[in-house]
C-alpha cells in the first residue's frame, strides 16, 4: 500500500465528521450504484466552509500549479470557488474570480458569465469528479470565452471510470482531463485516501468491504 497522505487523511476526517462523505447506496451521475458518496452541500456553515477552503488552497499551492484566475461551476462549484479565492488572497496570493449561471440572463448585465471576465490561465474549483461530464462543461465555457481552461482542483477524486456516451471507459476522468486534454488536476483527497482511512479507522468493515469491492467494479489503475 502507498504512504499515507496526511492532507488528505485528515480532509476525509472532517468531511466524514460533517457529514459530507457516507456511506449506504447511492446512484451516481452516471447511473451507478454507489457504496459512499459526497456532498459538498453539507459544508453547510461558515466554519465549515473556511476549513474546506483552507484544504483546497493548502493542495493548490503545495502542487505548485500556476493560474492567473479561479471559476467556480454552477451550481456547486460558486462556493467553493469563492471560498477558495478569498482564502487565496487572505494568504497573499489575491486572483481574480468567476462563475457562471445555468440559465441565461436576458435582462441586466445579461449573459451566464458573472465576475472577472475570463481571461489567461483559468483554474476550475468543483466538489468531485466521477465521469468527468461535470469537468467538460466548464472546459467548454472557459474555451468559449477565449480564456485557457489550464487546471482544475477538486475535493475528491472518485478515480473511477470515466463513460464515453453512456458506456464505461478504462480510464477516469481526472486520467482524461489530464491525459487528453492536458489540464493540471490534483484533489484534495482520492478513492485511494478514503479507503486507507477506512482500513484504520474503528468504523464498519462492511463499508470498507462495500467501497473494495465498488473500486473493483468502476476504479482504474492510477
Ligand atoms: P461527473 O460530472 O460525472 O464527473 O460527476 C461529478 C458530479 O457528480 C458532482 O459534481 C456531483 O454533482 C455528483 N456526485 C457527487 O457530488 N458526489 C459523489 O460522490 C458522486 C457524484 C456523482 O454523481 O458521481
Amino acid at each position: 500500500m502507498s504512504d499515507k497522505d496526511p492532507l488528505a487523511q485528515e480532509f476525509v476526517q472532517f468531511a466524514i465528521e460533517c457529514g459530507v462523505l457516507r456511506f449506504g447506496e447511492f446512484k451516481t451521475k452516471a447511473g451507478r450504484m454507489s457504496p459512499y458518496f459526497f456532498n459538498a452541500g453539507l459544508f453547510d456553515d461558515g466554519a465549515k466552509l473556511g476549513r474546506l477552503a483552507g484544504f483546497y488552497a493548502q493542495r493548490l499551492l503545495a502542487s505548485g500549479i500556476e493560474f492567473d484566475m479561479v471559476f467556480g461551476p454552477a451550481y456547486k462549484g460558486i462556493p467553493l470557488g469563492a471560498a477558495v479565492a478569498i482564502e487565496l488572497a487572505r494568504l497573499g496570493r489575491n486572483v481574480p474570480f468567476a462563475y457562471n449561471r445555468k440559465e441565461a440572463k436576458d435582462h441586466g448585465e445579461g449573459g451566464t458569465l458573472v465576475g472577472a471576465p475570463l481571461q489567461g490561465r483559468v483554474l476550475i474549483i468543483d466538489d468531485v469528479m466521477s465521469a468527468g461530464t461535470a469537468a467538460r462543461e466548464s472546459i467548454a465555457i472557459i474555451q468559449a470565452a477565449g480564456a485557457t481552461p489550464h487546471a482544475v482542483c477538486i475535493a475528491l477524486d472518485r478515480q473511477e471510470m470515466a463513460t464515453e456516451n453512456g458506456q464505461d471507459v478504462p480510464y477516469s476522468a481526472v486520467q482524461y482531463v489530464r491525459e487528453q486534454l492536458g489540464l493540471k488536476v490534483c484533489a484534495i483527497a482520492k478513492l485511494g485516501d478514503l479507503m486507507q482511512y477506512l482500513d484504520q479507522s474503528t468504523g464498519s468493515t462492511q463499508d470498507a468491504q462495500r467501497v473494495l469491492a465498488y473500486r473493483q467494479r468502476y476504479g482504474v489503475e492510477e
